[in-house]
């Protein structure tokens, strides 16, 4: 099994003790942090900004990747960049010109990402595959944390594992939403590489290091029981 890429949410961190929360990443050797940007228009709920990022890329050695859930992200991948993010993932839904922009954000620095809801169909990502560096299914309708995984959610990763190796693409597939231990293993199973872990994992209370260790642990196990 190739070791799991985990990127946690710090949209269900502690934001009052965000700082300790970050260390307690780090130090359990969590892989990047995920920043959910959310605007209001492409998805009903608000989240966080620039300067937040900024503020955490300052106080954080890990890499900073951002999810871009908002209308035009064109507008704002530069001053995600400028704040410091390693990677920019922007959705197929909310940007026209999705293959210009893919090219704009490596031009600029950081690794492309390209997210895509549940109902989306994938080929809408066949021309797109190689600008980008991973592809972001979305196992939730995008919103908020805290929801139940789409059943669809394993066969996408399944047919996008095949579409990729058909391609001969690199781009590492990531899944975001409800990634609790069993979803996991199905999912890792399925070919999916870099996981988003928010309330359904690792954000539960107690400390970050420890749950994100005894999560990578426990999904090895689930792995050989699915
Ligand atoms: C949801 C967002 C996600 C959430 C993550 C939360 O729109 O893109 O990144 O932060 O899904 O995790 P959970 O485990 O509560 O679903
Ligand atoms: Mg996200």
């Amino acid at each position: 099994m190739k070791k799991m890429i985990c990127s946690a949410s710090v949209m269900c961190a502690d934001l009052l003790h965000l700082e300790e929360n970050m260390n307690a990443l780090e130090a359990g050797g969590c892989d990047e942090l995920h920043f959910d940007i959310m605007d209001g228009t492409f998805v009903p709920n608000f989240t966080l900004g620039v300067d937040f990022v900024k503020a955490a890329v300052r106080a954080c050695k890990l890499p900073c990747s951002v999810h871009l859930m908002v209308a035009r992200p064109e507008d704002y991948i530069e001053r995600f960049i400028d704040a410091g993010c390693k990677s920019v993932t922007i959705h197929v839904e909310s940007c026209i010109h999705a293959h210009a922009v893919l090219m704009r954000i490596r031009k600029a620095g950081a690794s492309p990402g390209i997210a895509i809801n549940p109902a989306t169909p994938l080929t809408k990502l066949d021309y797109l595959i190689d600008r980008a560096d991973r592809v972001m299914l979305m196992t939730v309708d995008p919103g908020y944390a805290g929801q139940k995984i789409l059943p669809g959610a394993y066969d996408r990763v399944r047919i996008l594992r095949e579409v990729l190796s058909y391609r001969e693409s690199r781009a590492k597939i990531e899944v975001d939403g409800n990634i609790d231990v069993h979803h996991a293993a199905l999912l890792s199973k399925a070919g999916a590489e870099i996981f988003v872990l928010g309330s359904s994992s690792i954000f539960n209370g107690g400390d970050l290091g420890e749950a994100l260790r005894a999560f990578r642990e426990a999904v090895a196990v689930e792995r050989q029981l699915v």
